[in-house]
């Protein structure tokens, strides 16, 4: 592994969002991208957002992850505190109102402080954005998403076989 500092950092307000969160370090892992994980609130530990988050640029971190629930204004604040892209992870808590409360509060962000929203609970999807960030400065990366795709692709076309094996009289194919 070539760098010794996290080029990702993950940030959730609660530990009872790691379950979900725990998808983005497992993607990151698998595709050997160092990162870091912190439990952070908005609301709990203001002082200590903005602490950690005003140095992550300095201790080169390329991109955020932040994840929260309920009425989750914790990556619009990490936003507002870094020119670091930030990807927010809407979590649906246990207070949550089915998700569309954290949904609504991390996508509608106001003019001027954007955070790249993805799905309720898509931490995965938060990491391969992260990692298609980095590969625009670093190939090594792209071609890690290449295959991940591919594997894709293979699962696809394999269900496929699966539904011929069932040997349906009238399926037409
Ligand atoms: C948010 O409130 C957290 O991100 C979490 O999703 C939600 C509930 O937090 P806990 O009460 O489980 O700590 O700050």
């Amino acid at each position: 592994m070539e760098q010794v500092h996290p080029l990702v950092s993950i940030i959730m307000g609660s530990d009872s969002d790691l379950p979900v969160m725990e998808e983005a370090a497992r993607l990151l892992e698998e595709m050997h991208v160092t990162f870091e994980i912190k439990i952070l609130s908005a609301h709990r530990t203001p002082e200590l957002v903005k602490d950690h988050v005003s140095r992550l640029k300095d201790r080169g971190v390329r991109v955020v992850i932040a994840g929260a629930g309920g009425a989750a204004h914790l990556p619009g604040v990490i936003a507002a505190y870094t020119t670091l892209p930030v990807i927010g992870v809407p979590i649906k808590a246990s207070i949550s109102i089915d998700g569309w409360d954290s949904i609504l509060s991390i996508l509608q962000m106001p003019p001027g402080i954007p955070v790249a929203t993805v799905g309720l609970n898509a931490a995965r999807n938060a990491a391969i954005l992260a990692l298609q960030i980095l590969s625009i400065t670093d190939e090594s990366y792209a071609q890690r998403l290449q295959q991940y795709r591919q594997n894709m692709k293979t699962k696809v076309v394999n269900a496929n076989q699966k539904i011929k094996d069932l040997k349906y009289k009238y399926l037409i194919d």
